[in-house]
């Protein structure tokens, strides 16, 4: 597990150095898929989608356990996107008693959803959030 994630992060590291060497502009739009890791990273709690088809750029986020089940607390805090998703995100899904929370503004500022469960059927998060998010919570 430890070694496939490390390779797995070297991977995620070359590939933005290749995006800067060929002049793919990683400000501009996400492409491929993009890892966040908490904790051990084993567990899948949310996956974000740049289409609200669930196509395009995808944002693969996982924590070291399920979710708590409520959402008083919470599990993960992203105060600000990775590089290439400010202002992406049309689709979420989630996983492990997980539910998502964005905010069009970091870290957690502006207008926020309230967490949502999406479920691992998944949804477009609506007109008024299509490509505005810019942080998230998870609980
Ligand atoms: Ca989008
Ligand atoms: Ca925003």
């Amino acid at each position: 597990m430890k070694s496939s994630l490390v390779g797995r992060l070297i991977a995620i590291a070359l590939g933005g150095t290749f995006a800067v060497i060929f002049g793919v502009s990683p400000a501009s739009a996400a492409s491929g898929v993009t890892y966040i890791y908490s904790g051990d990273g084993d567990t899948l709690r949310a996956v974000f989608y740049e289409h609200a088809d669930f196509t395009g750029a995808q944002l693969k986020y996982y924590g070291g356990s399920a979710c708590t089940s409520t959402t008083a607390d919470a599990d993960y805090s992203r105060g600000v996107v990775p590089n290439g998703w400010n202002d992406v995100i049309s689709a979420v899904r989630d996983y492990n008693g997980c539910d998502v929370k964005l905010y069009m503004d970091g870290p957690f500022a502006g207008r926020s959803t309230g967490y949502v469960n999406y479920g691992s059927v998944g949804r477009y998060v609506g007109y008024d959030f299509n490509d505005k998010t810019s942080s998230f919570r998870i609980s």
